[in-house]
């Protein structure tokens, strides 16, 4: 007797709703400047991991140590992403099954502190992080931090601050990066202060890891003993986090993320961070990486000639951050006039902003997405003479319409991988 063959229903049978979300969305990634700096077009080879059947797998614990039975085939593919994500940071070890940044860090902070502990980290409104120790979350709750911000005059770090404020608090871990910093961010220098006060120094390198990999930002190994990511920013991989630390960290760092904060890892996007990693490791990606900040600083000098404030001055990574009051706007009016010209990205609060976060005084920008589209210095200069006219144009919905339409034909010129043809 032969099986009858049986022919499974596609998305689009089964839930057309569904089908058509992905659909919408599809056509709105293809058809927008894609200009949140923490967003990305990841490859279709990642995607196909992503939707594979490793989705399936409970593989709780780590390779050869697992809590189930049936993991010879998906500890392949986590051996091969903790492989490569030591080789191309060069760290001793890898973990990575966090589902995102933050739960990278939470991770860390479980793994080497306890609760009510003191931690040093970049204040939010300074371009740091929730998970650097926000009162609203989780990590500003267990932990005792305390924060440093930027120079008022540069808007650039103040290391001489952070260390009179390390003298003073001696945490237990200082944590450096940033979600809206344009500039790159002293490794080095950290650790002095971090070696000053006995702190363990742990880098949240998520924005930079991309430009990190390629070469267009300084490292931090070497510096940081224990360095966190996203994995979906610059390095456009799937969603999802990472950590790489010094061997003397890898058993705490690994009891941080399972069993301390997360069960079963998902073994789908681990072997699509696999493939991600295996492609930041290419001379393409190096290439994509130095357009990257190329491409950030054209537009940021673009924006600066139309009469925009860039904050610290300009940039020297893949993102800008703008001050948009110059031209009679605040950020949330910027940022939707922006969509609504087809430019998508977000309102962001500047240091010593007077707005409060649910307006801000600033519109946060990046490169990534576009430059993984393929353009560059004379569509910088385009797109940024674009969201200059959409700015001054905010309340004038017929010239916004105008602009999308010339946003429309960019994106035509320069399809996104990724999505459907
Ligand atoms: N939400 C991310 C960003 O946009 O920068 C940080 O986690």
């Amino acid at each position: 007797m032969t099986a009858t063959a049986h022919v499974e229903p596609s998305l689009v049978e089964t839930d057309s709703e569904v089908a058509d979300i992905i659909r919408r969305e599809e056509d709105r990634q293809g058809t927008v400047l894609e200009m949140i700096p923490s967003e990305n077009y990841a490859s279709r080879a990642v995607i196909e991991a992503v939707g594979s059947v490793l989705t399936n797998k409970y593989a709780e614990g780590y390779p050869g140590a697992r809590y189930y039975q049936g993991n010879d085939v998906v500890d392949e593919a986590e051996n091969l992403a903790r492989d490569r994500a030591t080789a191309l940071f060069g760290f001793d070890h890898a973990n990575v099954q966090p589902h995102s940044g933050t739960q990278a860090n939470m991770a860390v902070y479980l793994g080497l502190m306890k609760p009510g502990d003191t931690v040093m980290g970049m204040q939010l409104d300074a371009g740091g992080h929730l998970t650097h120790g926000h009162k609203v979350n989780a990590s500003g709750k267990l932990y005792n931090f305390v924060s440093y911000g930027v120079d008022r005059e540069t808007e650039t770090i103040d290391y001489d601050g952070m260390l009179a404020l390390a003298k003073e608090h001696r945490p237990k871990v200082i944590v450096v990066g940033a979600t809206a910093y344009p500039r790159q961010i002293d490794f080095a220098r950290a650790r002095e202060i971090a070696d000053e006060v006995e702190a363990v120094l742990m880098a949240d390198m998520a924005h930079i890891s991309g430009l990190i990999a390629g070469g267009s930002h300084p490292s931090p190994a070497g510096h940081a003993q224990i360095v966190t990511s996203s994995t979906h920013k610059t390095l456009r991989g799937p969603r999802g986090g990472l950590v790489i630390c010094d061997s003397k960290y890898a058993r705490r760092v690994d009891r941080g993320v399972f069993p301390g904060s997360q069960g079963g890892p998902m073994m789908n996007v681990i072997a699509a961070k696999a493939v991600m990693l295996k492609e930041a490791a290419t001379p393409e990606f190096q290439q994509y990486a130095r357009q990257t900040v190329e491409n950030a600083q054209t537009l940021a000098q673009t924006l600066e000639d139309a009469g925009l404030r860039l904050v610290s001055g300009g940039t020297e990574t893949h993102l800008v951050l703008v001050d948009v009051t110059p031209l009679d706007v605040v950020g949330n009016v910027a940022a939707t006039a922006l969509e609504h010209a087809g430019i998508v990205t977000n309102y962001n609060t500047i240091p010593f902003d007077p707005q409060p976060p649910t307006v801000g005084s600033g519109v946060r920008m990046g490169t990534p997405a576009l430059t993984t589209r393929g353009m560059g210095a004379d569509e910088m200069r385009q797109v940024g003479q674009l969201i200059a006219r959409a700015l001054e144009a905010h309340a004038d919905e017929a010239e916004l319409s105008k602009i999308r339409a010339e946003v429309n034909a960019l994106c035509e010129a320069f399809p996104a991988p990724g999505l459907p043809r």
